[in-house]
């Protein structure tokens, strides 16, 4: 993209469109790429926003999917994330190693050492990482690991190895990114409970939306999230949860809000982008954009979930 060819990448301009994945990689049967034309959000985000939730895919040809993954994506670039970036309004990201990866985080450190300095990341790393592996993470900007339990996404890890894991970053002053359903958390809630690190829970702990937000499912992770500061949440992914479905995703609204509400300090907001693993809709990104206001209802509110609480826990700033 130098000299006369020169262009420049737009959400829904040339060039933005997802051409499925590269080399030797065919991009799953029924997955939906990422919007091919997303609005401009209405909502500004407040000057130092992050998007803490999203990933980068490949692309296929330079970073090879993991042999073990469940699904193949389609390519999802880092240049793409940047100009979704720019245009929805944010200054950074935090990028999160997805399962079709694998343990294998080149693609992410490749995005965060080009970032400059705008992106921080969460890895997958096994037991047996180097010193030298973690420091070399560490330096590109890893700033955390993720445990995956949903079980359509990765075959089981046990809590020991897990622990074993958490052992060997924490010193490095990470934290343990978690994502689950919430069928999961009477079974879970003891090995979170028991970590050490910060904890961040991937998408409320997903929950049915279809009960009620006061019921005794979500009352589970309220009551997680009470009893143990150290624990935070991502108020994502209203696409994945919502029965009720877009563009408003109503009945996610009560969950969301409920959080931000409840742990302003401990509440992280992402896209999602490119949204791996959705077969019926694929979410506007702008729309998702224009939910923030709806679960975070003042412009205090809006600054810490979108900068506040990213910056303190991704780049050490207080
Ligand atoms: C998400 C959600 C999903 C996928 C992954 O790592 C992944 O493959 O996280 C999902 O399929 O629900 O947060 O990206």
């Amino acid at each position: 993209m130098n000299g006369a060819n020169a262009f420049r990448l737009v959400p829904g301009g040339p060039g933005w469109a997802s051409r499925g994945a590269s080399g030797p990689f065919t991009m799953d049967a029924g997955w939906l790429p990422f919007d091919p034309h997303p609005s401009k959000p209405v909502f500004v985000p407040p000057p130092g926003a992050v998007d803490a939730h999203c990933h980068v895919f490949g692309p296929g040809a330079s970073f090879p999917y993991a042999r073990e993954r469940k699904y193949t994506p389609c390519d999802a670039s880092k240049e793409h994330l940047w100009a979704l970036r720019d245009y929805l309004g944010f200054e950074r990201n935090v990028i999160v190693q997805a399962t079709c990866h694998g343990a294998d985080n080149r693609a992410v450190v490749d995005a965060l050492r080009t970032s400059e300095g705008r992106a921080q990341g969460v890895a997958t790393v096994q037991a047996d990482i180097s010193d030298a592996e973690l420091r070399e993470l560490h330096q590109a900007g890893v700033r955390g690991v993720r445990f995956n339990f949903v079980k359509r996404l990765v075959e089981t890890t046990p809590h020991e190895l897990l622990a074993q894991i958490v052992r060997r970053v924490a010193p490095l002053g990470w934290h343990v990114v978690i994502y689950f359903e919430a069928a999961e958390l009477p079974g879970l809630y003891g090995f979170i409970a028991s970590l050490p690190t910060i904890v961040v829970i991937d998408h409320m702990g997903r929950p049915d939306v279809s009960k009620s937000v006061d019921g005794p499912e979500f009352g589970l992770f309220i009551r997680l999230m009470r009893e143990h500061p150290n624990i935070w949440s991502k108020v994502t992914c209203p696409d994945r949860l919502s029965k009720s479905g877009p563009p408003g995703y109503e009945d996610v609204v009560p969950f969301a809000r409920k959080l931000v509400d409840a742990f302003p300090d401990r509440v992280l907001w992402g896209t999602d982008w490119p949204h791996p693993n959705l077969k019926l809709h694929m979410p506007d990104d702008g729309g998702l954009v224009d939910f923030i206001p709806r679960i975070a209802t003042t412009p205090d509110l809006q600054k810490r979930l979108l900068v506040d609480n990213p910056l303190r826990l991704y780049w050490n700033q207080t």
